[in-house]
């Protein structure tokens, strides 16, 4: 029913929208809503989310009409001599019974849901995602894939000081990459989160994965799209000044434009590599590392900033 899902929409909390607009997919305008996704999970906390808000509704509308009406029906002028009874055993059992009956059928989806978002077993590929000021890194062990994901050069540009490009003229601004991550369709895709400096958050609502990445922790997340296209989103904890400028674009492909990519990607040099610097973690055995641009972040003397799991495969 269209007109009930732009009612629903336009309820939505001045929040609501702004989450909304900065987790779009680019083939479409942003939404006032949670947007479904396009994953089975992102489908599940979209629902679970929509039945949340009328529980809301509802009982908004009948306490508030409760309220408004007592205040004008038992009006000291409408109402002179109050009541004397003090106590309705029945009434005080049904307010506390209603209201326990509403919260366990929230809690029970919410809690599967829960379970389900936790479950990475049997993943197709896992892809490190490695947070940093400003940008994201993506590494793909069984590809041998490493790479960096920054901000857009037209994007950066435009919000530069004093730039003769406006930032209304550059498509997608803000929410576009120079390289995105791109991952095969229906595809069951693990996600090891973690960051090198500050805390950041992956997110990208579409997917339904919004995992915080903390320095020194790896967060796991997953997410199998069950349709092609490239889906935004922005890192959602504040991390300092180019918090806004670093983007989280996937690109979601077919089986074929995979494999392409990936030879594609190994051709262009994008690839994991043993780093000098992190020569100590290699020899631990379970280290890879992949060629930083960066060398302050994992350069001579630093610490290993990923410890990947299975066969190390080096490039070059
Ligand atoms: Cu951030």
């Amino acid at each position: 029913m269209p007109t009930l899902k732009r009612v629903t929409e336009a309820l939505m909390l001045p929040g609501l929208f702004l989450s909304a607009a900065a987790h779009a997919s680019l083939e479409r305008d942003a939404v006032y809503n949670l947007p479904s996704g396009v994953t089975p999970l992102s489908h599940e906390i979209y629902h679970l989310h929509m039945y949340g808000l009328w529980v809301m509704i509802i009982l908004a509308v009948l306490v508030f009409g409760t309220l408004f009406y007592s205040t004008w029906a038992h009006s000291r002028r409408r109402h002179p001599v109050p009541a004397k009874f003090r106590e309705n055993t029945k009434l005080e059992a049904v307010w506390t019974i209603v209201p326990f009956l509403i919260l366990i059928s929230m809690a029970l989806p919410a809690a599967a849901t829960l379970v389900k978002a936790y479950n990475t077993s049997d993943p197709y590929m896992t892809v490190q995602v490695t947070g940093s000021q400003w940008r994201w890194e993506y590494e793909y062990p069984a590809f041998g894939i490493g790479y960096v994901s920054s901000i857009d050069a037209k994007s950066n540009e435009a919000s530069m000081l004093g730039s003769p490009i406006k930032p209304q003229d550059v498509p997608h601004y803000l929410r576009n990459v120079d390289n995105p991550m791109v991952v095969p369709v229906g595809k069951k895709i693990r996600l090891l989160i973690t960051s090198v400096d500050v805390d950041h958050a992956w997110s990208v609502m579409d997917l339904g994965v919004k995992k915080n990445a903390y320095p020194g922790f790896i967060n796991e997340a997953w997410f199998t799209a069950n349709r092609i296209g490239t889906y935004t989103g922005q890192c959602t904890v504040l991390c300092g000044r180019g918090h806004s400028y670093m983007p989280t674009v996937v690109k979601v492909v077919s089986m074929e434009d995979f494999d392409a990519w990936t030879k594609q990607q190994l051709a262009a040099g994008h690839t994991l590599h043993i780093h000098d610097g992190c020569d100590a973690a290699a020899a631990a055995g379970d280290a890879v590392l992949k060629e930083h641009p960066a060398p302050d972040v994992c350069g001579p003397g630093t610490k290993a900033h990923w410890l990947g799991t299975g066969p190390a495969r080096h490039g070059k």
